[in-house]
């Protein structure tokens, strides 16, 4: 092969770290530690996806035998995903908190002069999903340590609007593995190369399109939903709003990842078993709608914009709606 094929051959490669070395002179903390921070969440996630992909033969599949503060039944990767998240980040002392799916409260990690960030995660969400070959994913939320908090509330560092976050981003193990990301520059998305081991520039500067073809409900729960979501949904069903689709996965990562890509919209609404939503507001529906606006789309809890909304504690759910310009328009002249 001559050298000029060879340059056609692939882009060249920037992996996120580099990403973030590029953009870091618009990032406030470009000291290198955010970068350190990140590296700390790829190199998790890249631990994650390996026991994920051969979940089937390394025997870990199937419950751990202990209920989270949920009250939901751990899956093994559950525990595992966490712990390694946990580890991770506990070895950049830059993040003095952490606040977890799996973890009842916020947790303190380090409370020096150099804990500077508070990291928050869903380790592996939609792993019931795992035992069935579904895609799950993993999300994280990033806040600065509010000025004058210390150590002794870690609460305080992650009970944060999340129009305070520095950084979100989720990794969704699918047909390949994808993590997506943002500081507020833009949105952007690397792929897991597993010749190299390292997440490469792959969807650069992802923009939302202004409007999709399908939207993305569990409409086994409709009769539950309230009137005007059943009209939304019922008026996205009838074709007068334009040939939509249903798309529904089940897993929220997955789920949202579609929407950013090709458009439409995503809904988990108030039901009878969750009237404020299923949905968590600091690790699932945050780091969604940070992404979500970064790339042109919206997200709301039916009234509110999510990213407005004032969290009281570490589990707190919400309904969530996030999607395209166009849907969301229409959502709101139903709701
Ligand atoms: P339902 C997975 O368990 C999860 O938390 C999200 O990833 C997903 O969007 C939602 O629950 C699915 O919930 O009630 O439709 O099965």
């Amino acid at each position: 092969m001559n050298s000029q094929s060879l340059e056609a051959l692939k882009p060249p490669t920037l992996t996120i770290q580099q990403h973030i070395v590029v953009g870091q002179q618009r990032f406030p903390d470009a000291t290198g530690e955010f970068s350190f921070l990140l590296s700390g969440l790829t190199l998790a996630t890249k631990k994650i996806q390996a026991q994920v992909r051969s979940a089937g033969i390394n025997n870990i599949l199937g419950e751990f035998g202990e209920v989270n503060i949920q009250g939901e039944s751990q899956q093994i990767l559950d525990v595992y995903s966490n712990r390694v998240m946990i580890e991770s980040l506990s070895c950049r002392k830059s993040v003095g908190v952490i606040a977890s799916e799996e973890e009842d409260e916020a947790r303190l990690l380090n409370d020096s002069p150099e804990a500077k960030y508070a990291v928050i995660f869903d380790p592996l969400d939609g792993s019931s999903n795992i035992d069935v070959n579904v895609s799950v994913g993993t999300t994280f939320s990033i806040f600065r340590r509010p000025d004058g908090v210390t150590g002794a509330n870690p609460n305080q560092w992650v009970l944060q609007k999340g129009t305070e976050q520095i950084g979100a981003g989720y990794v969704v193990y699918g047909s390949s593995t994808v993590m997506v990301y943002t500081v507020g520059n833009g949105v952007h998305g690397f792929t897991l190369d597993p010749s190299i081991g390292a997440f490469v520039l792959s969807h650069e500067n992802i923009r939302m399109p202004k409007q999709g073809k399908s939207y993305s409900v569990n409409e086994a729960y409709l009769e539950d939903f309230p009137p005007n979501y059943q009209e939304y949904i019922n008026h996205l069903k009838s074709g007068n709003a334009g040939n939509y689709r249903s798309r529904y996965i089940g897993s929220m990562v997955a789920d949202f990842h579609r929407t950013l890509l090709r458009g439409g919209i995503f809904i988990y609404p108030p039901t009878e078993s969750h009237k404020s939503g299923k949905l968590r507001l600091l690790y699932e529906a945050n780091p969604i709608a940070m992404i979500a606006e970064q790339a042109g789309g919206f997200a709301t809890n039916g009234e509110t914009r999510i990213l407005e909304i004032d969290p009281q504690e570490v589990h707190q759910r919400t309904p969530l709606v996030v999607g395209s310009e166009h849907e969301m328009e229409q959502f709101r002249k139903f709701i």
